[in-house]
């Protein structure tokens, strides 16, 4: 075999491995599925999230509001992996998700659900829960 045959063989055996590993991130179960949220004054859109036991997501969180909100829940049974968000004091509440984006910005928050139900979510700020910043988690 000459050597630009050669060569040629190992650019063919380089680009087969390279195609091979490309495929295999991208059917990685285990990659979060991202969800994506918006809050403005006075809401969650979507209102209701739906996810899987077990499912890892990417929570996304857009604030085209002016103001700060957050994305809360007191009861949600969630295994919380990495959040980027906006500093806020949470003083007492206990909370099991808990994630403030700042007006115009954009915070994440990656879990995992690990029991099946209908949990709350709603914005902690004075006011915004009953104004309409309330909405569900729902794992199945
Ligand atoms: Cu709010």
């Amino acid at each position: 075999m000459s050597q630009i045959a050669m060569r040629l063989l190992m650019l063919m055996l380089i680009l087969m491995f390279a195609l091979a590993a490309c495929g295999g991130s991208a059917s990685n179960s285990t990659a979060p599925k991202t969800v994506t949220l918006t809050m403005t004054e006075f809401q969650f859109q979507p209102a209701e999230i739906t996810v899987n036991v077990g499912q890892p997501i990417k929570l996304v969180m857009n604030n085209n509001g002016t103001v700060l909100h957050d994305f809360v829940s007191e009861d949600a049974q969630v295994e919380v992996r990495e959040e980027h968000g906006a500093d806020h004091d949470m003083a007492e509440r206990h909370t099991t998700m808990h994630t403030a984006v700042e007006a115009g910005q954009q915070s994440t928050l990656e879990f995992k659900a690990t029991q099946p139900g209908t949990y709350t979510v709603y914005c902690t700020i004075a006011g915004h829960k009953e104004a309409g910043m309330v909405g569900k988690l729902i794992v199945k």
